[in-house]
């Protein structure tokens, strides 16, 4: 079955013009003016709607074991909610546990991954070092597309890379051609600073963001790019959510260094008071690491995206729900960390940056679709609307609003940090590989 996408306005990273698309077999055949058409296929009216490449969340985690418990959206609720808001792909976490395999990790996830409505990549990270992970690295790179390694400079006891990791592992991964991306949070700072604030009696969510102060953040960033910098690797900074990080990547870019940063919705638009909300289960509800940062660090964000410093837009989509976060009423180091965002993320950009004048419609086609499909090794296949490419497309209607909360949303989780929130730009429909999974507030996932 064909569908002609018609009369619409084409959106990339780099042009605006008027044309059509034509679709069948889950590609992109041909892009332009009076097209060819088959018989019997379906046409869209895309009048007075832009058609853009379907937005690439890199930076997800479905169903993640962590913190005692597991993410309560699964890979088919987490990708259905993101086809819901525009996003046609996302790019999740393989997390191996110290001492478990990397290749026996990538399967179980490929396992879960399977109930996937939309199409997913994987980094993988690298949580331990022997010769076993030197080897599955190459692996992973050769046989199964993985195209980066990720390393949590944080949680110190579980999951943390220290320097005996970092090393060898961006080194192996210069000589494979993978990028190394860092959770870029000192994480012997945060657990001294977590057991100095439990010490002083202070046990609630206001905490945590005390616990994980800016310069915790940039002293990672600084060491992971400088590390980087003597071993000629390249670097991808994960959830960049302060001025400190950016000033170190605009520096090292500054000098030349190929250092790309992330930022999330999140991070964008809220910031700590969060956390001083005399409801304990709304301060919970917005526990993630890195914490949400005192006004003035979001200025800087948008500043970083305006000037291509931050190259990617990502949400860190980790859900747990209240009686999930209700773990850590006594300690709020063992509330799980994660808030929501893959459905909302196309939307409140669009409203914010777009509707704004911070960001061009071009750059917001960059920053949440084609700059990681080019950074993480996808691009034309995604990120692009041209012929050949993959049919994942996005209809946008910027006249259609949309208040955002909780009780409509996709997602499996009782909470949404942008409740209430209307925004203005949403898509009318989504189309993943062909198919169209989203049309007009219906979800077909
Ligand atoms: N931060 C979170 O908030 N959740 C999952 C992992 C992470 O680094
Ligand atoms: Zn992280
Ligand atoms: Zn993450």
């Amino acid at each position: 079955m064909s569908i002609l996408i018609k009369g619409g306005t084409i959106l990339t990273h780099d042009d605006t013009y008027r044309g059509d698309v034509l679709l069948s077999d889950g590609l992109i055949q041909a892009v332009g003016s009076d097209l060819d058409v088959p018989a019997n296929t379906d046409i869209i009216d895309a009048g007075g709607q832009y058609v853009m490449p379907g937005g690439i969340d890199p930076h997800t985690h479905m169903q993640l074991p962590f913190m005692g418990t597991v993410a309560c959206d699964d890979f088919f609720t987490g990708t259905a909610a993101g086809l819901a808001g525009g996003t046609t792909s996302i790019i999740d976490f393989v997390i191996p546990q110290p001492q478990q395999g990397l290749l026996d990790a990538f399967h179980i996830w490929r396992g879960w991954a399977e109930s996937s409505a939309a199409d997913y990549g994987f980094h993988v990270a690298v949580t331990w070092w022997d010769d076993s992970v030197y080897e599955d690295m190459g692996t992973l790179v050769e046989k199964h597309g993985v195209n980066s390694f990720k390393h949590f400079m944080a949680y110190k006891n579980a999951i943390m890379a220290t320097d005996d990791i970092l090393v060898p592992s961006f080194s192996r991964c210069l000589e494979l051609g993978a990028i190394p991306t860092v959770h870029a949070e000192n994480g012997e700072l945060v657990y001294h600073l977590q057991r100095k604030m439990l010490e002083m009696g202070l046990t609630g969510p206001e905490a945590h963001p005390l616990s994980r102060p800016p310069e915790v953040e940039g002293e990672a960033a600084n060491r992971a790019i400088k590390i980087a910098q003597a071993l000629n690797t390249p670097i991808y900074l994960v959830h960049v959510s302060t001025k400190d990080a950016l000033d170190a990547i605009i520096y090292a870019r500054n000098q030349g260094q190929r250092v790309y940063g992330e930022c999330l919705t999140g991070h964008l638009l809220l910031d700590d008071s969060v956390y001083r909300d005399e409801n304990w289960e709304r301060a919970a509800a917005h526990v993630m690491s890195p914490p949400f940062r005192p006004k003035g660090h979001q200025e800087a964000l948008w500043r970083g995206l305006q000037t291509g410093n931050l190259q990617t837009t990502a949400t860190d989509h980790c859900v747990f729900c209240a009686e999930q976060k209700a773990a850590g009423a006594d300690d709020f180091t063992l509330i799980p960390n994660g808030t929501a965002g893959v459905e909302d993320r196309m939307s409140v950009l669009w409203h914010e940056g777009v509707g704004t004048g911070k960001l061009s419609m071009n750059e917001f086609v960059a920053v949440t679709s084609t700059n990681s499909a080019k950074i993480f090794n996808m691009y034309p296949r995604k990120g692009a609307v041209a012929a050949g490419a993959d049919a994942d497309l996005v209809i946008w209607d910027p006249e259609g609003t949309r208040t955002i909360s909780a009780s409509t949303h996709h997602s499996n989780v009782d909470f949404n940090i942008f409740e209430g929130k209307t925004v203005k730009g949403i898509p009318s429909h989504t189309i993943s590989r062909g198919k169209v999974v989203w049309k007009d507030g219906q979800l077909n996932a």
